[in-house]
């Protein structure tokens, strides 16, 4: 038998500036038929609505839905939705946690892997110079990856490269164990973590404990000629130290898939650096189809009152 609770349909408020609503409304609508989704700015009476399916939704917007019981970020990181100070404290937050999403991560980060271990970013500098010099390949195992954050994209991604042959190690706030990565956890073990990475990714939360953890001190921890590829958040990384470092040759190259303000202003010196990657925060991305399956199942979880997956911890901030 199903409950009355069970059997009232939901209303869900849908805002992003950079996915496509029909998509995604079509999507969840083809795995919960009555679901009712509203499109922002298109929210009619803001008391029906139970759910909220956001990613840099206006500040304030959540708060003007009094009787929201969930909200779910398109994001994996949820740091702008914690930055509101008008969140609902007391609805819970569910971050994203999709294969598509995962793996498109975990593609990006092996593509920038093999552009430095195959030294394309030294010769697109020869080829502005018209120089023709040969740097020997070296095996994949020769080059180190450590990988900042062993969550859901960190895991993916060095797996990806250890089935390419380059050893990987990564670092968290609590060891993990994942088969032939090499795990080092929290700042007592940061310095061996870094010791001899040739490539670092960062793929981190944003977090008061990791804002500008990308820094002068830990780009000095690694080896002369690293390079940086900063997936997470802009606010990791304290922009004036990765020039220093770049412009002293301590830092080889740095690529850059997120920035503190975005759309990166078109004065900002990483645009034109001839040592620095700029790409508009597209490293990964949810495909409607896929990400809506965990969103579906968090709507009927809502529903039937069972616990949803994904939460965040609002303390750890993520
Ligand atoms: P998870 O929450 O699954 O993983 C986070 C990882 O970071 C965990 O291993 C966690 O350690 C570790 N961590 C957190 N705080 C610290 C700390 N203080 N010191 C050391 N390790 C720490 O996140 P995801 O993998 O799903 O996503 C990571 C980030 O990637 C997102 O927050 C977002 O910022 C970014 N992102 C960027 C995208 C892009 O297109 N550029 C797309 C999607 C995400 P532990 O497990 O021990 O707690
Ligand atoms: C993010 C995302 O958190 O795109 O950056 O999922």
């Amino acid at each position: 038998m199903v409950s009355a609770f069970e059997a009232a349909p939901l209303v869900l408020l849908f805002a992003s500036p950079d996915d496509d609503p029909i998509s995604w409304r079509a999507a969840l609508q083809r795995r919960i038929p009555d679901l009712e989704v509203r499109i922002f700015p298109e929210i009619g009476d803001p008391a029906a609505i139970e759910a909220a399916l956001v990613w840099l939704p206006p500040p304030g917007l959540l708060a003007s839905l009094p009787n929201l019981r969930a909200i779910f970020s398109l994001g994996a990181g949820v740091d702008r939705l914690l930055e509101d100070p008008t969140l609902p404290a007391d609805v819970p937050l569910c971050r994203m946690v999709d294969p598509s999403l995962t793996a498109s991560m975990a593609e990006f980060v092996l593509l920038h892997v093999l552009r430095y271990h195959r030294d394309l970013d030294v010769y697109e500098q020869q080829q502005r110079r018209a120089e023709w010099r040969l740097v020997l390949p070296r095996p994949a195992s020769a080059t180190v990856v450590g990988v900042m954050g062993l969550g859901e994209l960190g895991i993916a991604s060095a797996r990806l490269l250890l089935r390419h042959g380059f050893t990987v190690r990564g670092w968290s706030r609590t060891p993990k164990a994942v088969e032939g990565v090499a795990s080092f956890a929290g700042e007592a073990e940061l310095d061996a973590f870094l010791a001899e990475v040739g490539v670092l990714v960062c793929l981190l939360p944003l977090t008061p404990v990791t804002r500008g953890i990308l820094n002068a001190a830990l780009f000095a921890r690694l080896a002369r000629g690293a390079r940086l590829v900063n997936l997470a958040r802009g606010a990791h990384l304290v922009e004036r130290d990765l020039l220093e470092a770049l412009d002293s040759g301590h830092l080889a190259h740095a690529t850059l898939d997120v920035f503190t303000r975005e759309p990166l202003p078109s004065d900002h010196p990483f645009w034109r650096h001839p040592r620095i990657t700029v790409t508009p925060h597209a490293a990964a991305y949810s495909l409607p189809e896929s990400g809506a399956e965990i969103v579906a199942e968090n709507i009927r979880r809502l529903r039937a009152g069972a616990p949803l997956l994904h939460r965040v911890d609002r303390r750890r901030g993520y």
